[in-house]
């Protein structure tokens, strides 16, 4: 036996890492929630500073500064008669605070508010196989966006959720193919309309509509669209129960993995049919490998699907047999590298 191995035995590092990694977890969620990478935008400071102007313990504040510089979220700079003086990294500047192009606060927000309380009770969702809103809310999850958006605040909170990730990985999923032959384009379940903007922007000649329930639509057009972009437009609709708007090309992103196999084909073939010969449906969502060994974060958000939805994360080839099933044909797969690949198939 050589000693790498004895000392992996003797010292489980990766199990005490991940035994404690929701530690990590919890000091990003607060450092954010506290309006810590906020204050520090404008100048370095110090842990009496900062616990003054946030309302803090100056102990609690110190000690939370001192293990965000330990994450590498914080630089501290000492100085022989002064206090430590803290101050933002450029990653933290650029993702961490509210007003950058590219923040996840608000995805930080969704995680610790939502999404940490549901994986409180993800033994019992692997148990029973099923979400958990009612143990965790005391929502009825009858009707999943029912469930998901039980309150106008939590609604919004899921929007904007859903709204960060694409100014970050947006641009990769939309230009995975060249979607410039379709014209006309319509993104169901387009929610906050992020994918409609980065769409119009790599393809200035194609419209989008986006369709969405009613209240999403609304909220959409009132706070995440307040400049009108002629290409976009909004179409309210349930697309289970309503006619589709007509398009050259339907996106679904991380629709399909909200929803079991059966109503994922029950909605492609309602796509199918409304789609003209020749068109098109691109899927976006995070593909696992085909021996399911991989990537880790789509094996994870599985498992979130699991507690949060009625659906699951699937492989490509999956994603594959969902599509023939409904009558698409010419399916192809791009992996990104990012979370986020694309598939495309045509009628
Ligand atoms: N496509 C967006 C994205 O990737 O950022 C949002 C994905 S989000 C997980 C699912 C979206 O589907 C939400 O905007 C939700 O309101 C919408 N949705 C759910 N059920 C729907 C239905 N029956 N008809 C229309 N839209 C629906
Ligand atoms: C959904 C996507 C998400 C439904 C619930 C959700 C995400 C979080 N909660 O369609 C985004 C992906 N992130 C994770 C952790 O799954």
């Amino acid at each position: 036996m050589n000693m790498a191995t004895t000392d992996q035995e003797l010292y489980p590092r990766k199990i005490l890492d991940y035994m404690e990694g929701f530690l990590v977890s919890k000091t990003l969620f607060s450092a954010c929630e506290l309006g810590v990478f906020e204050l520090l935008n404008e100048s370095a400071m110090s842990a009496s500073q900062l616990s003054e102007c946030l309302s803090t313990s100056e102990d609690g504040t110190e000690r939370l500064l001192s293990a965000c510089v330990g994450l590498e979220l914080l630089n501290a700079h000492t100085h022989p008669d002064g206090p430590v003086l803290y101050s933002n990294t450029e990653m933290s500047r650029v993702f961490l605070t509210k007003s950058s192009p590219k923040s996840l606060y608000h995805s930080i927000e969704y995680s610790s508010r939502t999404i940490y309380l549901c994986w409180h009770y993800l033994t019992d969702a692997v148990r029973d196989g099923k979400n958990q809103y009612e143990k965790a809310f005391g929502t009825n999850s009858k009707d999943l966006f029912e469930a998901l958006y039980r309150s106008e605040e939590e609604m919004v909170k899921f929007m904007q959720l859903m709204n960060s990730i694409w100014n970050i990985c947006g641009r990769d999923v939309i230009t995975a193919f060249d979607l410039s032959p379709f014209r006309r384009i319509c993104d169901l379940g387009g929610c906050s309309g992020a994918l409609a903007k980065q769409c119009v922007s790599v393809y200035p000649e194609s419209t989008v509509t986006i369709f969405d329930l009613p209240k999403v639509v609304q909220t959409s057009q009132q706070h995440f669209m307040p400049d009108q972009d002629p290409r976009i437009s909004f179409c309210e609709g349930d697309f289970f129960k309503d006619a589709l708007p007509p398009a050259d090309l339907y996106i679904l992103a991380r629709i399909l993995h909200d929803w079991t196999d059966q109503r994922s084909v029950e909605l492609l073939i309602k796509i199918h049919q409304s789609c003209r010969a020749g068109g098109g449906v691109l899927l976006v969502e995070a593909l696992l490998h085909e021996d399911n060994s991989g990537p880790l974060t789509a094996q994870l958000y599985s498992l979130n699907m699991l507690v949060q939805t009625e659906g699951r994360e699937r492989k490509g080839s999956d994603y594959t047999r969902l599509l023939t099933d409904a009558g698409f044909s010419r399916v192809q797969i791009h992996n990104t590298g990012k979370i986020y690949d694309a598939v495309l198939a045509c009628k």
